[in-house]
This record gives structure tokens, sequence and C-alpha cells, in this order.
């Protein structure tokens, strides 16, 4: 493929990643890391990087104009429980920033734009187990409120104006690298820091709270192998992904195989009701069917690349 990307949201948990992966696939100067803050370092070394705030739409245009730019993967959004805080900054950055890009898609004729989508999309009223891909949505938080509205937008910008919009239903994304920020399911990340530093952990989901889940090199492969699907085998636009379905209990007790005196406590808060609103587990057989969609890491392979990952990160030994 040689198209040029630019990525929103960069140096976020899944921005940091991806932005590496792709540099790497189809050469750095192809793929244009941006962000409203200073980046990384790591962000920096192998490719452009921008300052970009979605928000600014003469910014936004003038970007992708002036960098001659193909594809949009717009990674920027405000999570699930920084949402519950303060809904309005959720509402301005998803829903506007996502029209803000697809109106820039449409205006620029650009091949194509993929903005993630979350398992936050469902709602109470929703098959809680293998969550179909299409089914009643209702979500009772505002971050699924606004990705929603994302999907709904993008497939009405597909079949009105022809732009290629692509969204997947992000499950909760554990990785290595970069902290996800704000969400319901960071406690599968955090989990792992508490174990190899502290040997504990205080987790804010009751330990039978089940969620569908994905670990890091998976979802940069959801990711890319939907940017690359040929367009013509896409029934949908938005699709649920999922690669594994775990609770607290259950990810603590794989830890523990490893950190025999790891030590886990429940105190849910605010978010254990976000997490009951949302699926315990999704079907994906629908991204299956049209890209080929297959997950490589089950429960117990995630835990034990992550601790060897972290651990030689952080440089502590388990
Ligand atoms: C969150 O917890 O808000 C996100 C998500 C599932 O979209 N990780």
């Amino acid at each position: 493929m040689s198209k040029r990307i630019l990525v929103t949201g960069s140096y976020g948990q899944i921005g940091t990643e991806l932005v590496g992966e792709l540099r790497r696939r189809y050469g750095g100067e192809n793929v244009v890391a941006t962000g409203r803050k200073k980046p990384p370092a790591i962000l920096k070394r192998d490719g452009p990087y921008y300052q970009l705030d979605v928000l600014n739409v003469s910014q936004l245009h003038q970007l992708l104009v002036d960098l001659d730019i193909d594809i949009v993967i717009h990674n920027a959004s405000v999570l699930s429980a920084v949402g519950e805080k303060n809904p309005q900054l959720a509402y301005r950055t998803n829903v506007e920033g996502a029209y803000n890009v697809l109106e820039a898609a449409r205006i620029l004729e650009l091949d194509q734009v993929m903005i993630p989508s979350s398992i936050a999309a469902f709602g109470p009223s929703t098959p809680k187990e293998n969550t179909p891909n299409d089914v009643i949505m209702r979500p009772t938080t505002m971050y699924g409120v606004t990705k929603v509205f994302i999907e709904l937008l993008g497939e009405y910008y597909t079949h009105r104006f022809d732009v290629d919009f692509r969204s997947l239903r992000y499950p909760g994304i554990i990785s290595s690298e970069a902290l996800p920020g704000g969400g319901t399911t960071d406690y599968a990340v955090e989990i792992f820091y508490e174990a190899l530093k502290n040997k504990r952990y205080t987790c804010f989901l009751a330990k039978d709270t089940a969620l569908p889940m994905m670990y890091m090199p998976d979802c940069l492969k959801a990711t890319i192998d939907l940017i690359e699907a040929d367009a013509s085998r896409l029934k949908h636009r938005s699709f649920n992904v999922t690669a594994m379905s775990f609770t607290p209990e259950e990810i603590a007790n794989e830890i523990k195989k490893y950190i025999p005196e790891f030590e886990i406590e429940y105190k849910p808060d605010y978010r254990q009701q976000i997490a009951e609103s949302w699926p315990r587990s999704i079907d994906d057989s629908v991204a299956r069917e049209e890209w080929g969609w297959k997950p490589e890491y089950d429960l117990p392979a995630m835990v034990k690349d992550m601790l060897d990952r972290l651990s030689k990160r952080l440089g502590i030994e388990y």
C-alpha cells in the first residue's frame, strides 16, 4: 500500500503503538503522527509529527492538503470514565472531532477514514453474552452515545457522500507501552504494573465483572487488516472485534501463576456501573467473514507476554 496516513491522538494507548507499526510497514515518511500536546520522543524518531487539534477545522484541512494525506485514522477521543466525569468534554471532542474529520474527508476526497468505536456503544438493553454485530444499541454513558453517533454518521457519509468510513468496536485493550487514559477497562493494564511493582492491586471493578478484551498486537492487526480490506467485501462499516473475555478475578489468577505472592482486593467505584452496562462477551463473526479477522492471543498467552515485556521495560524481575 503506498498511501499517506495521518493519525490523530497518536500518543494515546493505541496511537503510540499503531504509529510505530504503520511506519514499519509503510515507511516512516508516509505516516504522520499528530496530537494536541508535545509528542513523546518515540513518535518524533521515525517520521513526521505535527501538533493538531481536530476541533480546529482550518488547521486540520491545511495539514491534510499540505501533507497530501490519503487516509485518516482518527483516534483522538475522550474515553468512558473521563467522559462520565466530564460529559461536555466527551461530547465536544468525540462528536465534533469525528464530524470535522468526516467533513474533511468529503471535501478533500480522501481515500479512507477509520474512526474507532467501542463495546461502549452497547447498553444495558443489549444482550450481554455473545453480543451480535447488529443488535439494539442504547448506551447509557456519554462515551457510548458519542460512539453510536460516530458509527451512524460515518455510515451516513459512506452511503450519502461515498466516503470510505470504517470502524472497529474495540474491546478493552491491554498493552505494555503507553498507558491507557481514562477508560473503564484500564484496570486490566494497571494490574500488571502493580503486580510487578508492589505485588498487590486494588481493583476498581468487582471480581466477577467480565468484559471483552484484546492484546495490543491483535489490536494493531485488526486495525491494519480492516484498513487494507477490500471495500467490495464489506457489507458492514462498523465491526465487533474481540479476542478474549475475562473477569478481574480470572486475570489475577493467571498473574498469580507467575507471581504467587500477588494479592488483589476489590473496591468497585463509579466505573462498576459503566462496566455493568456493557456486554460480557461479543460475537465478532461478521468481522471474521467480511475481512478475515482472527486474533492470536488468549488470556494465558497475553498474560505471559505482558509480564515478559513489562518486566524488561521496568527492570523488575518476576
Ligand atoms: C474504555 O474503557 O473506555 C475503553 C473502551 C472499552 O472503549 N477502553
